[in-house]
């Protein structure tokens, strides 16, 4: 009976050790504040999922969360799922199409290649 005792209790202190917190960056594509409350909220939203910041600069996600309870790549799918390319994730386009002027990275990507196309040609004179 001890060494069962013993045994289980090794079982728990294992177990416990499996319950990691681990920190991890993803790409994650946005465009303005409120696309970074958006992602954060989102992420957040998951059970295990201790910490979420949006870096806008850097466009990457940085998640602390639970091992056991929470697998990366579901919150990745949700952040797509509301319009925002997150890690092999790619937003639909109807989920896409509901954002905010403000907040379409994809059209606002080709007005930067349009005003770089300009900035050549006055090089050019
Ligand atoms: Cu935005």
């Amino acid at each position: 009976m001890k060494k069962f005792l013993l045994l289980a209790a090794t079982l728990l202190i294992a177990g416990m050790a499996n319950a990691k917190v681990v920190e991890k960056t993803y790409t994650v594509r946005g465009h303005c504040g409120m696309c970074k409350n958006r992602i954060e909220t989102v992420a957040k939203g998951f059970e295990g999922v201790q910490a979420a910041a949006y870096d806008l600069k850097a466009q990457s996600l940085k998640l602390t969360y639970e091992t056991r309870q929470v697998k990366p790549n579901k919150v990745l799918k949700a952040i797509a799922a509301i319009g925002y390319d997150a890690g092999k994730f790619t937003a639909p386009q109807e989920a896409y199409d509901r954002l905010e002027a403000c907040c379409r990275y994809r059209e606002i990507e080709g007005v930067n290649d349009h005003e770089h196309g300009e900035g050549h040609q006055h090089h050019a004179e």
